[in-house]
């Protein structure tokens, strides 16, 4: 993950990342998010209208934000408030 070539495609050196086209994704918040519109008849996420987007993004971003930062406060051995 240190190499030029994943470099290029990830600055932080850090996985996942998703190479669509001409597209880079990083994180996998966006990575999960950008494929359940990409195939929104898939189900995945509500359709684009849906007033259940608040829900869906209040939720969604809500594990990728201060839960992944307990986590990683927990496993540093410090206390999670
Ligand atoms: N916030 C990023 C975290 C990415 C991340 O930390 N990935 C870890 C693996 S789970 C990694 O690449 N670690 C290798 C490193 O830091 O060198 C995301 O949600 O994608």
């Amino acid at each position: 993950m240190h190499t030029a070539e994943y470099l290029a495609i990830n600055p932080m050196g850090k996985v996942p990342a998703l190479v669509d086209g001409e597209h880079i994704i990083t994180e996998t918040a966006a990575i999960c998010v950008y494929l359940a519109d990409k195939f929104i008849e898939k189900g995945l996420a509500p359709a684009f209208n849906s007033p259940q987007r608040a829900a869906y993004y209040r939720w969604f971003f809500f594990t990728a934000g201060p839960i992944e930062a307990a986590f990683t406060t927990h496993a540093m051995g410090l206390p999670v408030r």
